[in-house]
């Protein structure tokens, strides 16, 4: 891998500059970088490094939604869209919780988890956990991913376990991932696995649907 091409990357997502950030990434698929390799080493970092834009002392909204944009164009090229029709392994959900608007990661979660061959049910950013909890009792869902980026919703996800149990649905394994999440462990949060990045996902979910499929 040619380590200046990740670096021009990531520089063209921190400049918030969508049509360099696109050849870059087209550059690094022609030279056999993989996805996997993209996004952990190259979108995380570069988001990363935007992490104090965030805060009062240093925010800058408009530097973080040109690179939000640059980085929603960059998982457009890693995952066009299409994929999504005859997706049959599985009924996942993926969701960021009430009072959390950050989406760039449960994205990427989505379009990975279909890549893999999933039917991915999007309940969106900002959502009230009544809607992930119609969504479960409606659909035949095997999983739900919760992307968490602020600290906030942590009450929620730790509230909906039981909530599921409340219906008999508590056998649906709970993700959680996201920079507010990950730093936590399953016990704390209430649920099932807690992710890094969305590759674990995908190892915890192959696991249990392989199981899932064993027992049918
Ligand atoms: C970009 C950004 C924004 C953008 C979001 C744009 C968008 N469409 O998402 C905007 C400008 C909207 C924003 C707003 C705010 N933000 Co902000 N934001 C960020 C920033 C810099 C990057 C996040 C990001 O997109 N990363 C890139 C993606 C690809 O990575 P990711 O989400 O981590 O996802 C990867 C993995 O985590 C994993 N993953 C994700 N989900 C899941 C789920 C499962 C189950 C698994 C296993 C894995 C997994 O897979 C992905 C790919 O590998 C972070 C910094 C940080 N440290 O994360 C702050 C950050 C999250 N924001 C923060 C804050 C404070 C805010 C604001 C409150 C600022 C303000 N004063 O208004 C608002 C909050 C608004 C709200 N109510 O939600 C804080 C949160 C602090 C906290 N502890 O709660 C952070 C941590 C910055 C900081 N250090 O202060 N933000």
């Amino acid at each position: 891998m040619n380590e200046d091409n990740l670096q021009n990357f990531i520089k063209a997502i921190v400049d918030g500059d969508q049509a360099l950030a696109i050849s870059e990434v087209e550059n690094l698929l022609s030279n056999q970088v993989s996805k996997q390799t993209i996004i952990t080493d190259g979108i995380e970092p570069a988001m990363m490094q935007l992490d104090n834009r965030c805060t009062a002392e240093h925010y800058n909204l408009l530097e973080l939604m040109l690179a939000g944009r640059a980085v929603d164009a960059v998982t457009k090229i890693l995952f066009p869209d299409g994929l999504d029709s005859k997706n049959t392994k599985g009924k996942i959900i993926v969701a960021s919780l009430e009072g959390d608007v950050h989406d760039l990661g449960k994205n990427i979660v989505k379009k990975v988890l279909m890549g893999k061959g999933y039917y991915v049910i999007d309940c969106g950013k900002d959502t009230l956990i009544e809607k992930l909890i119609n969504t479960a009792k409606r659909e035949n869902v095997i999983a739900i991913c919760i992307s968490g980026l602020i600290t906030s919703v942590i009450p929620q996800v730790q509230q909906l376990k039981d909530r599921l149990k409340g219906y008999e649905l508590d056998n649906i394994h709970i993700l959680a991932g996201g920079a507010a999440l990950k730093q936590s462990n399953s016990g704390d949060l209430k649920v099932d696995y807690v992710g890094d990045t969305v590759f674990d996902a995908v190892h915890y979910i192959e696991k249990i649907a392989e199981k899932g499929m064993n027992n049918e």
